[in-house]
């Protein structure tokens, strides 16, 4: 039978925060429980002088059940004594936007096409994750989707992740344009 322990998840091996800095385009991913960001997310990771990772992230939300927007999210990161596990606090702009600490869990990635995302918010009484959500990015070089080559390695991860078919699509239609918030 498959492992879905979260903690027997294997994540991405000696991850280098520096080669992860960037933006990087959601094309996949898998709600959690009560779903905040909807699509057209775009994520900005930067490692600050003291060696700290943040990030800078925009998206479509609905407010208030039926007012769409584009939420402006800042997130710090906690390191672990797993380069690849940080503990995430975040937070919006605006106060009506959802905040909270979160996993943040660095899957794989090659740093330059593709990077897979995970964080349990809730873990089961066996070690199973009741409440979990991930994303799928693809770099700036393919902000349209993963490179064909690149897919069979991420259906692999999401198998292990015990999260095979739980992933929508994520559009990028322009709802959240540059505006300055992200470089
Ligand atoms: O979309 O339902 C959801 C949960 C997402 C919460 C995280 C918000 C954004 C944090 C900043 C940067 C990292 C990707």
């Amino acid at each position: 039978a498959q492992d879905c322990q979260v903690a027997n998840f294997q994540t991405m091996q000696n991850f280098d925060k520096t080669r992860y800095a960037g933006t990087w385009y959601a094309v996949g991913k898998k709600d959690p429980e009560g779903l905040f960001l909807i699509d057209n997310i775009k994520a900005q990771f930067t490692v600050e002088e003291d060696g700290k990772m943040t990030a800078k992230a925009v998206g479509k939300v609905n407010i208030l059940n039926n007012w769409e927007m584009c939420a402006e999210m800042f997130g710090t990161f906690e390191d672990t004594e797993d380069p690849s596990k940080f503990k995430m606090k975040y937070w919006g702009i605006a106060s009506y936007l959802q905040s909270g600490n979160d996993d943040h869990w660095v899957i794989d990635t090659d740093y330059d096409n593709y990077a897979v995302h995970y964080s349990c918010r809730l873990l089961d009484s066996d070690g199973t994750c009741i409440d979990s959500y991930s994303l799928i990015f693809s770099s700036s070089r393919h902000p349209g989707g993963l490179r064909p080559e690149d897919q069979p390695i991420v259906t692999q991860r999401k198998n292990e992740l015990c999260l095979l078919g739980k992933y929508r699509r994520v559009d990028h239609t322009g709802f959240c344009p540059n505006n300055g918030f992200l470089q």
